[in-house]
C-alpha cells in the first residue's frame, strides 16, 4: 500500500499524471496538493474527483508546514513533484515567482521528505519531474543524453536547473532516495493555451492569427502526454534510486512546420479549403534569448525500461486537436479572465 503525493496534479502533466495513479492504482492513496494558480484548474481531474483512493488539498508547496503537516497526516511512501512554474515567456517577465515556486517549493518538499523519512529511506521515493531545458540549446546536431552538462539560458530553465541540482544535493547529503526525469516538450489534452500547440489550435478555431516567434525555425522534440506519464510510472517503479533518466519523443519539428500541420489538419477537419488556416500565420518578435534547438536522447530509458513513445505525432496531434473540438468549453473557460490580459501583454493584440 502506497501513500503518494502528487505536487501540481491540477496542472497539465500533473493531471494526466494523477489519473494514471489513481485509476491504475486502486490500493495506493493519492493526495494531489495544487496552489491552483492559473494554470492549475480542477476541472482536468473531473472524471476522477469522486474515487475513493484520491484526494485533492489546496496549498502551495513552498508552504514548509502546510507540507509538513501533509507527511505527518498520510505518511506519504512517495512524491511526484509536478508543481512548477512552467512557462517560459512568463520567466521572462516575472523572473522572481519562478524561483520562489520552482527553487525555494522543491527545497521546502524536500525537506519535508527528509524530516519525514530520515531513518526509514529504504521503500520511499522522490521523484521530480523535470525538463530537456536544464541542458541549454542545441545547435543543428546532437541530442542530449543524461551527462550533458547543465547549461540553462532562460530564469525558467536556470529554476529548473536549481531544483535538479537540490534533488541531487538531497540524496548525496541526506540519502534521499530520488529520481529525476528530465522530458522534451509535451502536448495533449488539457495542455493550458498559453503553450504553442493548444494556442494554436485555439486561435486556429476562432480565426486569430498565429504568431510565430522570429522565423519559426527553432525546433522542439514533442511527445504526447500520456507517453510521458507512463515513463513516469515505470521509473517510479522500477528506475534506479539516485539516477536521472532523459525522455524524448525522437520527433523534432520546426515551430513554422508544426504550425502549418496543425493548419492542414485543422483545415480538414473544420470542413475548410485547404490554406484557409495558414492564412493566419504571423511572424513576431522573437523569444529573449529563445533556445534554438532540443533534442532529446532516450537511449538510457528504452534499454533499461524497454520504454518507447506509442503515438506517431501526425496521430497523436490529431487526437489533440480531436479533444480540444470537442471540449470547446474547457478552452473557452481557461481563456477567460486573467488569461486574456496575459494574452494582450504578451502579443499586444487578441
Ligand atoms: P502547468 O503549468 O500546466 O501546471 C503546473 C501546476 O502546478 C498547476 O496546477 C499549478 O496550479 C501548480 N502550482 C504552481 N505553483 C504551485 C505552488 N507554489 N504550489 C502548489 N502548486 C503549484 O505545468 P506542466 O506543463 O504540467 O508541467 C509540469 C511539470 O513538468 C513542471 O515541473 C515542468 O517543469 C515539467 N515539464 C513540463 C514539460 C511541458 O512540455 N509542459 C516538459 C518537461 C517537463
Ligand atoms: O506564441 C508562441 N509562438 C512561438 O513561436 C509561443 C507561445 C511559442 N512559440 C515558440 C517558442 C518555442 O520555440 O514555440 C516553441 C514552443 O514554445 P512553448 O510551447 O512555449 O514551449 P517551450 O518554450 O519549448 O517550453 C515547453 O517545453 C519544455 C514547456 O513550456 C516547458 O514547461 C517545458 O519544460
Amino acid at each position: 500500500m502506497h501513500s503518494i503525493l502528487i505536487t501540481g496534479g491540477a496542472g497539465f502533466i500533473g493531471s494526466h499524471l494523477t489519473r494514471l495513479f489513481v485509476t491504475r492504482y486502486p490500493n495506493y492513496r493519492v493526495v494531489n496538493l495544487d496552489k491552483l494558480t492559473y494554470a492549475g484548474n480542477l476541472e482536468n481531474l473531473k472524471d476522477i474527483e469522486g474515487m475513493p483512493n484520491y484526494q485533492f488539498v489546496k496549498g502551495d508547496v513552498t508552504d514548509l508546514e502546510q507540507v509538513r503537516g501533509l507527511f505527518a497526516e498520510h505518511r506519504f511512501t512517495g512524491v511526484l513533484h509536478c508543481a512548477a512554474e512552467s512557462h517560459v515567456d512568463r520567466s521572462i517577465t516575472d523572473p522572481l515567482s519562478f524561483v520562489t515556486t520552482n527553487v525555494l517549493g522543491t527545497a521546502a518538499v524536500l525537506q519535508a521528505a527528509k524530516e519525514a523519512w530520515t531513518g526509514a529511506m529504504d521503500d520511499k521515493v522522490f521523484y521530480h519531474i523535470s525538463t530537456d531545458e536544464v541542458y541549454g540549446s542545441l545547435g543543428k546536431e546532437g541530442f542530449f543524453t543524461e551527462k550533458t552538462a547543465y547549461d540553462p539560458r532562460s530564469p525558467y530553465s536556470a529554476s529548473k536547473a536549481s531544483s535538479d541540482h537540490m534533488v541531487r544535493a538531497f540524496y548525496h547529503t541526506y540519502g534521499l532516495p530520488v529520481k529525476i526525469s528530465n522530458c522534451s516538450n509535451n502536448y495533449g489534452p488539457y495542455h493550458f493555451p498559453e503553450k504553442l500547440i493548444p494556442l494554436c489550435i485555439h486561435n486556429i478555431i476562432n480565426s486569430k492569427p498565429l504568431p510565430v516567434y522570429g522565423k519559426g525555425e527553432n525546433v522542439r522534440d514533442w511527445l504526447y502526454v500520456e507517453d510521458h506519464v507512463r515513463a513516469i510510472d515505470l521509473i517510479f517503479h522500477q528506475g534506479k534510486v539516485g539516477e536521472t533518466y532523459n525522455i524524448g519523443g525522437h520527433n523534432e519539428w520546426t515551430n513554422i512546420d508544426l504550425v502549418k500541420e496543425l493548419c492542414r489538419q485543422m483545415d480538414e477537419k473544420l470542413g475548410r479549403d485547404k490554406g484557409t488556416s495558414e492564412q493566419l500565420i504571423t511572424f513576431v518578435k522573437d523569444r529573449a534569448g529563445h533556445d534554438l534547438r532540443y533534442a532529446i536522447d532516450a537511449t538510457k530509458l528504452k534499454n533499461e525500461l524497454g520504454w518507447v513513445p506509442s503515438l506517431q505525432f501526425e496521430e497523436g496531434i490529431s487526437k489533440t486537436i480531436d479533444w480540444y473540438l470537442a471540449n470547446k468549453e474547457w478552452l473557452d473557460d481557461v481563456t477567460s479572465g486573467n488569461y486574456l490580459r496575459y494574452y494582450d501583454q504578451q502579443y499586444h493584440k487578441r
